[in-house]
């Protein structure tokens, strides 16, 4: 099953920003009740965007949201301790959002990881940065799941982030993320991948149709998993249809239900 994580409760929207300086509850809860609708797998939670605010108002967004969904939450922070914080307030296993190879952060959050009931995302950073090759990319994938692995995670529950970079930047960065997921895939059976899909069309016009065919083309080499936008119809659509292409999908039975629903019109 393809593992949607609705990206819309973050601060650095505007609209969210707002409605969470003001404390406006309906705003959040009727945009979480349309991402549920739409097909959401977790609800990504990240209020990093209010500098100084970000406790007070993790707190309170994960109160709202988990009013308005029995959905489980993607926890998305860089601060081991606003994690902590984060974990003792949630109802359902979260996906924890991140964990990377980076000095100091890392072994603040391996010790935070360790015992916890919750899955995780694991971002290809180390302190070199961010990663500049398909080996980069495979050789920090290997490290994170042999260290998760050691403290007891299944591969189930491990999501990596390739760290998905713009095309504006660099004219190799889709197809440098494209073979480190087809390798990934083939060298460690099991694990999930993820990212920030949108990353892919930044700085470029028209972004919706190169995320659309960039999200077809991962899922080509085994991208099972993204953070996106599901109240986009379209790239919705677009996920639902290639993943059945991609032969994950039964009889096409995810894909003739949505079909039914009027989820799929062409
Ligand atoms: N990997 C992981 N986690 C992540 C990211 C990633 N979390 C944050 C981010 N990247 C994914 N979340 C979002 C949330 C909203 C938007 C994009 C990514 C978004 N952006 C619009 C844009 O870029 O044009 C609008 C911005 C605005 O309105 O201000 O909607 O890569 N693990």
């Amino acid at each position: 099953m393809f593992t949607v994580i609705g990206e819309r409760i973050n601060t650095t929207l505007k609209k969210v920003q707002a409605a969470v300086a003001e404390r406006n509850a309906e705003y959040i809860i009727d945009d979480v009740k349309k991402q549920d609708a739409a097909g959401a797998t977790y609800i990504d939670v990240n209020a990093g965007a209010r500098i100084g605010h970000e406790e007070a108002d993790m707190r309170w967004l994960l109160e709202v949201v988990q009013s308005a969904t029995q959905l489980p939450l993607c926890l998305d922070s860089p601060d081991p301790n606003i994690l902590e914080m984060a974990y003792g307030l949630v109802n359902k296993k979260p996906l924890i959002n991140s964990i990377s190879l980076e000095g100091d952060r890392f072994e603040s959050m391996m010790r935070y990881l360790a015992g916890k009931d919750c899955r995780i995302i694991a971002l290809c950073m180390d302190d070199s940065g961010m990663p500049k090759s398909i080996d980069d990319i495979v050789g920090r994938a290997r490290s994170l799941v042999a260290e998760l692995e050691k403290i007891g995670f299944k591969r189930d529950d491990i999501f990596i982030d390739p760290l998905i970079q713009p095309m504006s930047v660099d004219i190799r960065n889709g197809g440098i993320a494209m073979q480190a997921v087809a390798t990934i895939v083939s060298e460690l059976p099991g694990v999930h991948i993820t990212g920030g899909l949108s990353n892919i069309s930044y700085g470029l016009p028209q972004r919706r149709i190169i995320n659309r065919c960039f999200l077809a083309m991962m899922i080509a080499h085994g991208f099972d998993s993204a953070i996106m936008d599901p109240l986009d119809k379209d790239i919705m659509a677009l996920m639902t249809t290639a993943d059945m292409v991609k032969g994950n999908d039964n009889y096409c039975m995810k894909y003739i239900k949505a079909v039914r629903a009027g989820k799929i019109v062409a």
